[in-house]
């Protein structure tokens, strides 16, 4: 099975960017987490990018805050999915990391969920990889049916309480 890459632009984002390791880890999906900044660290960021497909990897989360080039860095130097966590900084409540992280040129896309969105973008990532997996794929579908059952669950305890 090919690797998740969950990249983050500091350690200060590692509090959000576990809820994409815990997911991956869930689902049994090799990955490799690293601190690589578009800002701090350019040139080791673009040779991971550029490298990133024939190291095994399909896709690849990035997680960074304010001017969050990051994941855009990556997904200028790789034609594997990038998948965008806008992160929340004590500024301006993330929407400059949203902005940052979806505002992408045509022809360079980033894949970008929620403000602090990290479990999706590993469910995305699990999605992506799942299209060739049969069987990642039920294990997909079963966590919706759980999801299902569990909403359903909680319609009853309420109709229950009138
Ligand atoms: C971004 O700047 C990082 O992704 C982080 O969200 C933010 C602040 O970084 P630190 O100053 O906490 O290292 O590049």
């Amino acid at each position: 099975m090919r690797k998740v890459a969950v990249i983050m632009g500091s350690d200060s984002d590692l509090p959000v960017m576990q809820k994409a390791i815990d997911v991956l880890k869930e689902y049994d999906i090799p990955f490799e987490a690293h601190v690589y900044s578009a800002h701090r660290t350019p040139e080791i960021a673009r040779e991971f990018a550029l490298n990133a497909r024939e190291k095994g990897f399909g896709a690849i989360i990035a997680g960074a805050g304010k001017a969050a080039h990051l994941a855009g860095a990556l997904a200028a130097n790789t034609t594997l999915p990038v998948i965008g966590v806008p992160i929340k900084s004590n500024t301006l409540d993330g929407l400059d990391a949203l902005l940052s992280t979806v505002q992408m040129p045509s022809g360079i896309p980033v894949a970008t969920v929620a403000i602090d969105g990290a479990s999706n973008a590993a469910l995305l990532a699990v999605q992506i990889l799942a299209v060739e997996d049969a069987d990642l794929a039920e294990k997909l579908s079963n966590a919706r049916k759980k999801a299902s059952l569990s909403v359903l669950e909680k319609d009853k305890l309420l109709s229950e309480k009138k």
